[in-house]
C-alpha cells in the first residue's frame, strides 16, 4: 500500500491547522482528510503524544477546555476566540469523540493542531478516547461511514496514546473524571502504564471515570455501575496531601457549562464545552481561562443550537 511522505502530511496537518478561519472547515477537513492522510497523522502524532509524561506539567496562561463530543461548532468558537492569543495554551480535557455528528473532524483539527503547536496543544485522555466507548457511542460508525470500515483501527493508536493529566502553575490539576482511592499522591499517576485499553478498574478507570458527590464523604460505589464517586473531604485530602488548590475536570453535563458540585466551596469545578449537550440537553457550554496571576474566569460559549456541519455563522477572529 502506498503510503505519504513526511512532508506530504505535514502539508496537510499545517494546512488544516493554519485553516480555522475557513468558512467550511468542517467540509475541508473532510475533502483533506482520506485515509492515506489519516494513516500518517495517526502515528505521527502519537509519537509526540507519547512523548509527553502521563501529568504534564505547565506554568503560565491557559484556557481549560471540557468535552467537545464530536461538536464541531463549539470547537471551532473556542479556537477562533483563542488561538491567536499570544503564549496561551489549551487544555483539552478528552472526551473529543462520540454523541456529537462531528467526531472525526473534531479529532483531526484538535490533532493536527498538536502536530503543529505541540506545547500549546495539551490534549488529555476522556474515557471515550477508548475502543469500548467510541464502539457504542458512535465514532466507529462515523469512521465507517464517512472513510471506510478499515480506517476506525487505525484512530485506537492514539486513544492510547494521550496523557492524563495536566498541572497547571504548581496548584491546578486537570483530569477527565477525578481522584481514586487507589491514590494519594499525583506521582503515583506518572507508575500508570498508559498505553492501553481503558481498564474495568483501578487507577487509570477512575481517573477518567469518576465523579464529585456533594452528598457523600469518602469515596462510594458509581451509579455508573463502575469505578467511583467521591466527597468533598477526600478532594481536600487530596488537594492538601498535593500542596495543590483546585481540581478542574469535565465527564459531566454542566447547565452553564461549569459547575462547582460542592459549592459554595470552589476546591473543583466541572467545566463542559458541548453546548445543547447530544440534542437531549439544553445546556450552555463554557471553557474556563486561569491568568498567569492565577485569575480564573469562565467564558460562555454562545448556544449553537444546529450543530450542521454547514454553519458558517461563527465570528472569526
Ligand atoms: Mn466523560
Amino acid at each position: 500500500m502506498s503510503s505519504l511522505k513526511p512532508e506530504q502530511g505535514l502539508f496537510i496537518a499545517r494546512t488544516i491547522a493554519n485553516s480555522i478561519n475557513n468558512d467550511n472547515l468542517a467540509i475541508f477537513i473532510m475533502s483533506k482528510c482520506n485515509s492515506l492522510f489519516i494513516r500518517w497523522l495517526i502515528p505521527f502524532v502519537s509519537e509526540i503524544l507519547r512523548s509527553e509524561p502521563n501529568v504534564v506539567k505547565l506554568e503560565g496562561k491557559f484556557v481549560v477546555i471540557g468535552d467537545i463530543h464530536g461538536q464541531f461548532n463549539d470547537l471551532l468558537y473556542i479556537l477562533r476566540a483563542t488561538h491567536q492569543i499570544e503564549g496561551l495554551n489549551l487544555v483539552f480535557l478528552g472526551d473529543y469523540v462520540d454523541r456529537g455528528k462531528n467526531s472525526i473532524e473534531v479529532l483531526i483539527l484538535l490533532l493536527c493542531l498538536k502536530v503543529m503547536h505541540p506545547k500549546k496543544f495539551i490534549l488529555l485522555r476522556g474515557n471515550h478516547e477508548s475502543i469500548a466507548m467510541t464502539q457504542e457511542h458512535g465514532f466507529q460508525n462515523e469512521c465507517n461511514t464517512k472513510i471506510n470500515k478499515n480506517i476506525y483501527e487505525v484512530f485506537h493508536e492514539c486513544f492510547f496514546s494521550f496523557p492524563l493529566c495536566a498541572i497547571l502553575n504548581n496548584c491546578i490539576m486537570c483530569i477527565h473524571g477525578g481522584i481514586s482511592p487507589h491514590m494519594s499522591k499525583i506521582n503515583e499517576i506518572d507508575e500508570i502504564s498508559r498505553f492501553c485499553e481503558v481498564p474495568e478498574e483501578g487507577l487509570l478507570m477512575d481517573l477518567l471515570w469518576s465523579d464529585p458527590d456533594p452528598y457523600i464523604c469518602g469515596f462510594s460505589p458509581s451509579v455508573r455501575g463502575k469505578t467511583y464517586m467521591f466527597g468533598l473531604d477526600e478532594v481536600k485530602k487530596f488537594l492538601d496531601n498535593n500542596g495543590l488548590k483546585m481540581i478542574v475536570r469535565g465527564h459531566q453535563v454542566a447547565n452553564e457549562g461549569y459547575c462547582y458540585p460542592f459549592s459554595p466551596d470552589q476546591s473543583l469545578v466541572t467545566v463542559f464545552s458541548a453546548s445543547c449537550y447530544s440534542s437531549d440537553y439544553d445546556n450552555n457550554a463554557a471553557y474556563m481561562s486561569i491568568t498567569d496571576k492565577g485569575k480564573i474566569n469562565f467564558v460562555r460559549i454562545p448556544l449553537l443550537r444546529s450543530q450542521s456541519r454547514f454553519s458558517t455563522n461563527i465570528p472569526k477572529r
